[in-house]
């Protein structure tokens, strides 16, 4: 018997790996996020997907109501293709009243407003959904332990724009070393803001009022102090924190499963996911041309190249590489340019490896 026969057990196999529990052929219409639309099930209720674990997903139903409780739920058999993941609107039916030993059904997928997803590498089309409906993203990368690495950042900072969330950073861990170097890397974003946090001075009243009225993602690389900081917004979040086998990229004491968890304060409430580490950002579902509105300000200059510029190092009158030239952009500028360069360049390299893309 083929383990395709059994839906179940294909179920269990990819919810495994709750970050990227559900692997999906790319989306052909590239930016927009897949819906599915399911026969009317007049009595299903809108609850909110908050994690999933072995294949049970744990829903928010009643969501401020004096009803508002978790449940649990499976998802129907005709929804075993589409994925469902962190802050996801489900179609639910069943047993909804969350009573021990019960389990609802969802049987549907409201539409989203974003999908944040990537891929193992960049010439890799599985994709991998992160978080659906988030509208901002907290990109979190360390001063020191892991060291911080602005490429994977900027990789960030594409994957967020493309997916039309808006994006902040906290360098955490600036108790370990100085931010100043590295930040300089960021200093032409003037829309991107930018926190920093040490063990003894967390920015929680400030990262607190921008999570207010928003579903913040955090991501970044394992180790950088994602979960220290969910811990300390959301008291009662009780997340995982640790070290982190540098073999398996997975702590022991490290959560490794994607939620969603309720900021709540007198001003305001919002929602946060916390995310596992991830290695690699893969951006092989981000359409070349997005990359550059990640770079703001460079974008604005290459408004002045010519139709169908690649913006890489041998590009004729690209207004970019001119103005870089004249000394206009500054070492700030020139060093985005270049990080900007090596994103482009990278998918330079896929279409020749995949002809006729
Ligand atoms: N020195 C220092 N250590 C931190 C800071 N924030 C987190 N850590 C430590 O870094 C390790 C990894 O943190 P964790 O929150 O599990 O990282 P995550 O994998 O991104 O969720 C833990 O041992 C934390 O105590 C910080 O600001 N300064
Ligand atoms: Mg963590």
């Amino acid at each position: 018997m083929s383990w395709l026969s059994d839906d179940d057990e294909l179920d269990d196999d990819f919810d495994e790996y709750d970050e990227s529990s559900i692997r999906s052929r790319p989306n052909p219409k590239g930016n927009r996020p897949r819906t599915k639309r399911r026969p009317a099930h007049e009595d299903a209720q809108i609850g909110r997907v908050l994690g999933v674990d072995r294949g049970r997903y744990s829903v928010l139903m009643g969501e401020d109501t004096p009803e508002e409780r978790t449940i649990t739920a499976t998802r129907a058999r005709e929804l075993r293709r589409t994925p469902i993941v962190t802050g996801d609107r489900a179609r639910v039916v069943g047993d909804t009243s969350g009573d021990e030993g019960t389990l609802a059904r969802m049987v549907g997928i409201v539409e989203r407003t974003s999908l944040l997803r990537r891929s193992a590498d960049d010439t890799d089309q599985v994709e991998r959904v992160i978080v659906a409906n988030a509208d901002q993203m907290l990109v979190v990368v360390a001063a020191a332990d892991p060291e911080p690495r602005a490429r994977l950042v900027d990789r960030y900072l594409v994957a967020a724009l493309d997916a039309g969330i808006r994006p902040l950073l906290v360098v955490t861990k600036t108790d370990l070393a100085d931010p100043f170097e590295f930040l300089k890397h960021f200093d032409g974003l003037d829309d991107l803001r930018v926190f920093t946090s040490a063990t003894d001075s967390m920015p929680l009243d400030e990262i607190g009022a921008a999570l207010i009225g928003h579903s913040t993602v955090f991501v970044g690389h394992s180790g950088v102090g994602k979960s220290t900081l969910v811990n300390a917004l959301v008291p009662s979040a009780g997340r995982a924190t640790g070290h982190v086998n540098q073999v398996t990229g997975r702590g022991r004491h490290t959560s490794s499963s994607t939620v969603s968890l309720r900021y709540r304060t007198p001003e305001g409430s919002g929602w946060v996911i916390d995310t596992p580490g991830v290695r690699s950002f893969g951006l092989g579902h981000v359409e070349p041309q997005n990359i550059l509105a990640a770079f703001t300000e460079l974008a604005l200059i290459a408004e002045n190249c010519p139709r169908g510029c690649t913006h890489l190092a041998d590009a004729p009158d690209c207004a970019l590489i001119e103005a870089a030239e004249r000394g206009e952009l500054g070492d700030t500028g020139r060093a985005r340019l270049d990080s900007l360069q090596r994103l482009l360049q990278t998918f330079a390299d896929k279409a020749e490896q995949t002809p006729g893309r």
